[in-house]
């Protein structure tokens, strides 16, 4: 072993034992110790400040009893959290999850990635994620206002423009910000930035609700342009059904590709004559307005096929985009990606991939675009949200749009100055320490804190 490989070895265990029990904060620690270990070695102010170290340990975390009252009347109590992570760059910034799977070890790794992918925006926002195992579904609207209301009548204390500034994830779309925001206006007697992803009537951002997905066809794009290809003509395979899967689709429409899968937890639908506009404005209303499964989507266009319990992997295509959760790309979905001639993965989900599916799309070098880079577009426009409501201002769809077309380009740049060795774009490599160096000068700059 070499000496790096045993230091980084001895740092991670050190983390495993000091954050028990939390595997996927373990995880996503690993992989970007690895990256930037070699730079952190070469590099003795950033070990006599301890940069890695206080990297990993959470500036601030709150962690609160949501209690609130169903339909019928019963109490019903779930946890909150918020972590805030690191403030060198920026106000905390990051999403809310609601979702039975969230721990506090989940929120920790999804924090730290965002600090990194914060950083990459080139916008000056510091990194944090919250949430709650609030299961929202199967709630009525007013059970999710109530949730909501109680959640933020204890997390507005610790929020605000320049302070902290929460939005949306898994759970949390339009209609949850506009109950917290609501609630948050009521009882700190502000009208302001406090959240992201609002209501244009309120002070949200156009584009918003498309930056995710559109940012990772984007991504794609660039990557792909550096093997002199492009996303027009592909067939491509997208996981998950909503916010994030559903403007994935659409830019992919409006780039000539031809979407073939969706899915949700329940198993994904097969579409070989491609997911059309038409189709896809069926998925938004079936997703967004009427909440349902998309399993229906079978029922709904025969053609189509459901793979009850199954993931999109097996799928023959040439672009994939993992866009619904953490590690629902393994090694052997990765193993059959590649085996079937996949070019292209573009991350519009956080660390999707399991670290032994990463190594195979590594080895394979196909283009491979991690989340921290690829899934950064969603974030970027809530920092041009922030502007817009700093300036009191709202900018046109198109000048959101250029906005977010030259963010993903800078990331990718970044991404290929850091990650490239031997004419192959280590993406993960690049993204880890284009990110890590911005956050770690500013923190070296500020001192012992
Ligand atoms: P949504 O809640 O809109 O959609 C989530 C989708 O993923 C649903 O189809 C859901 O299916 C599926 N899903 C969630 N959890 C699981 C699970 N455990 N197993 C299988 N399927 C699951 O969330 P978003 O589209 O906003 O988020 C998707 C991903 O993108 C997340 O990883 C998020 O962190 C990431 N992301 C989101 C951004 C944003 O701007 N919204 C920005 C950057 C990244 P079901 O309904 O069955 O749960
Ligand atoms: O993971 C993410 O980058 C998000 N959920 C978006 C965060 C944000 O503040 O827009």
């Amino acid at each position: 072993m070499s000496s790096n490989t045993q230091a980084i070895a001895a740092f991670v265990a050190e983390v495993v034992a000091k954050n028990p029990n939390e595997p996927e904060f373990h995880q996503a620690v690993h992989e970007v110790v690895h990256s930037v270990y070699p730079v952190v070695a070469a590099n003795p102010a950033y070990r006599e400040a301890r940069i890695l170290d206080r990297l990993v340990e959470p500036e601030r975390v709150i962690m609160f009893r949501v209690p609130w009252l169903d339909d019928q009347g019963q109490f019903q109590i779930n946890r909150g959290y918020r972590i805030e992570m690191n403030s060198a760059i920026g106000p905390y910034k990051g999403g809310l999850r609601l979702h039975p799977t969230v721990t506090l070890g989940v929120l920790k790794f999804l924090a730290f990635e965002q600090v990194l992918k914060n950083s990459l925006t080139t916008l000056s926002m510091g990194g944090g994620k919250g949430g709650s195992d609030f299961d929202p579904k199967g709630k009525s609207n007013n059970e999710v206002m109530r949730f909501c209301q109680s959640f933020m009548t204890e997390l507005y204390r610790h929020i605000g423009p320049d302070t902290d500034v929460p939005a949306g994830d898994i759970g949390v779309g339009g209609r949850e910000i506009g109950y917290l925001f609501g609630q948050y206006k009521r009882i700190a007697n502000r009208f302001n930035g406090v959240l992201t992803g609002k209501g244009l009537s309120f002070g949200g951002s156009l584009l918003r609700p498309e930056a995710t997905g559109y940012g990772a066809v984007y991504f794609a794009q660039e990557m792909l342009a550096t093997r002199g290809q492009e996303v027009a003509g592909k067939v491509a395979t997208v996981s998950g059904s909503g916010n994030v899967a559903q403007y994935t689709v659409e830019k992919l429409l409006h780039c000539g590709a031809k979407p073939i899968t969706l899915s949700d937890s329940g198993g994904t639908i097969l579409d070989e004559d491609g997911i059309d506009e038409e189709k896809l404005a069926w998925v938004m209303d079936l997703k967004n307005v009427r909440r349902g499964r998309i399993s229906e989507y079978a029922n709904r266009f025969p053609n189509a096929r459901f793979l009850a319990g199954q993931r999109p992997w097996g799928v023959k295509c040439d672009l994939a985009f993992p866009s619904a959760t953490q590690n629902e790309v393994d090694e052997s979905d990765a193993r059959a990606l590649v085996a079937n001639g996949c070019v292209c993965v573009s991350e519009g989900a956080n660390m999707p991939t399991t670290p032994e599916g990463v190594e195979v799309f590594l080895a394979a070098r196909i283009l491979y675009g991690p989340g921290k880079a690829a899934n950064a577009g969603g974030v970027s426009v809530s920092g041009l949200e922030m502007t817009q409501n700093a300036g009191v201002v709202g900018w046109p769809r198109e000048e959101v749009d250029m906005r977010l077309q030259q963010i993903m380009k800078s990331i990718h740049a970044n991404c290929v100055q850091y990650g490239e060795e031997d004419g192959f774009v280590n993406y993960v490599r690049g993204a880890n320490i284009a990110g890590f160096v911005k956050v770690a000068d500013a923190m070296l700059a500020q001192g012992c804190v």
